[in-house]
């Protein structure tokens, strides 16, 4: 069997809004992510009312050196974390940055060098400063772009020495299932429509394009890459109208992969769009830096689910990120994600022949209610299990010949849960003592899987 290329960039993911705390701290403004008290699918309370759990998070901004030293004992080789853009432009439309903000990343990549981490840093992991929400209507205004191509070019210049890899937006894809944390759209104040999401995503094209080639032209030997959410689909039977269904969906993922890899609107938007009455305004240029396209495909994998053409059967799934319909194969997380290692197979595949170019995958874990026992460990066997069993599937595909430049597992510390921002939703291989109700110490404690990861790494996915 194939073995994992010798420079296989093994690690974790991180976010800032996730991990971080600190949300006012050093200058930092509000964003997004600190107006959801309970996750991306309840009410934003701005401005906040009292704490929330991610006001602290982790204490990650305070406790970085600490938590970068575990993870080089584990052997990690890389680490994706996001830059959150309101450290460094508070309210994001500023022309100056914040120098707190940007010291701050100087001193964290300088902490990851000591060890030989890879940085892999988001531009944009749900973190839309607060004030272009208010001020501006999000990613809705065109005056963005330029916002952002500001706050790409201020941190492309600053880490020229220290980042090699990047990614524009965090699953891109989302902004239409969840507008708010992914376009900085508010529901309760506008009415949303398909015209309003598509132009948004066009908008955040234009940026990502853009920042692409600011990223070429400023760092030569960089790479950057899209992202998107992958929940690969089966037809819920073999009825031809559910195969149908299966295109219809996938083809809301796709869309944001096809753009960002292949530099033009793919041909079956025309009649999506002229079915919907969407008009998509662009500028002049447009076109021209679309075709500004990404190095690599990266994406998210936890969980794969079903189509179908029955409209009773879709209305009664409302679970999940995307509402997919339950496969009667699969068992289902604490969370009721179903567990599918061999989508991970299925998804690699599927993109590497569509693009030909090279896959990361930039989250997979399972999120679950981990305790400390009497001796003081956490043994989260399912964990290992889930795990072992897709990076065995990504050995399968690396068989297929599809070719993956590194695997980072979510959530490598515990950190706030996005879609229900708690943190009883754990994916780390080290424990941290912080809880709903805002208790805890944030000492922090290697569970089983710390061991077996480290393992892993050791032996270049050999151990699996
Ligand atoms: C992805 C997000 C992450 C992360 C993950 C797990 O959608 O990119 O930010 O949160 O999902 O989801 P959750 O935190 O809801 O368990």
């Amino acid at each position: 069997m194939t073995k994992f290329p010798k420079n296989f960039l093994w690690g974790g993911a991180l976010a800032a809004n996730q991990v971080e705390g600190a949300y006012l701290e050093d200058g930092k403004g509000l964003t997004v992510a600190d107006v959801l008290p309970d996750g991306i699918w309840g009410p934003i309370v701005y401005p906040p009312q009292g704490e929330y759990l991610k006001h602290n998070a982790v204490d990650f901004y305070h406790r970085y050196k600490e938590d970068i030293a575990l993870l080089a004992e584990m052997g990690f080789k890389c680490l994706r974390t996001s830059i959150a853009w309101a450290r460094i432009f508070p309210n994001g439309d500023e022309e100056t940055p914040n120098k707190a903000g940007l010291q701050f990343y100087d001193d964290f990549f300088n902490e990851l060098a000591k060890y030989n981490i890879e940085p892999l840093i988001t531009l944009s992991h749900y973190e839309m400063p607060m004030h272009l929400v208010e001020e501006y209507g999000g990613w809705t205004n065109r005056k963005v772009i330029a916002f952002f191509e500001r706050f790409a070019q201020t941190v492309f210049d600053r880490y020229k020495d220290k980042v090699k890899y990047w990614l524009t937006f965090n699953e891109i894809n989302i902004l239409l299932h969840a507008p708010f944390i992914g376009g900085g759209i508010r529901p309760d104040k506008v009415e949303i429509t398909n015209q309003l999401l598509y132009q948004a995503i066009h908008h955040q094209f234009v940026a990502s394009a853009s920042a692409v080639k600011i990223c070429h032209d400023m760092i030569p030997n960089a790479q950057i890459g899209c992202m998107v959410a992958g929940i690969p689909l089966y037809p819920l039977t073999t009825d031809p109208n559910d195969v149908l269904e299966v295109m219809k969906k996938d083809r809301e993922t796709f869309f944001f992969s096809d753009v960002q890899a292949r530099g033009y609107y793919p041909s079956y938007m025309n009649r999506f769009f002229k079915e919907n009455n969407i008009t998509i305004e662009m500028e002049d240029g447009d076109e021209e830096i679309l075709k500004n396209t990404v190095d690599f495909i990266s994406f998210s994998y936890y969980m794969s689910g079903c189509a179908t053409a029955n409209e009773e059967l879709n209305l009664q799934s409302k679970a999940n990120i995307l509402s997919t319909v339950k496969n009667p194969h699969l068992p289902s997380s604490e969370w009721g994600w179903q567990i599918d290692s061999k989508g991970l197979r299925y998804t690699l595949n599927t993109l590497y022949d569509r693009y030909q170019k090279p896959l990361f995958i930039v989250e997979n874990g399972l999120g679950a209610a981990d305790s400390i026992n009497e001796e003081g460990e956490v043994i989260d066997d399912y964990r290992i299990d889930y795990l072992n069993d897709h990076l065995y599937q990504v050995r399968e595909a690396l068989e297929d010949g599809v070719e993956v430049l590194g695997y980072t597992s979510w959530g490598c510390i515990d950190l706030v849960s996005q879609s229900t921002g708690e943190i009883k939703k754990r994916y780390g291989f080290i424990y941290v003592d912080r809880h709903d109700d805002l208790t805890g110490t944030f000492k922090r404690t290697k569970k089983k899987s710390f061991f077996w990861y480290k393992n892993v790494i050791e032996t270049n996915g050999e151990s699996l």
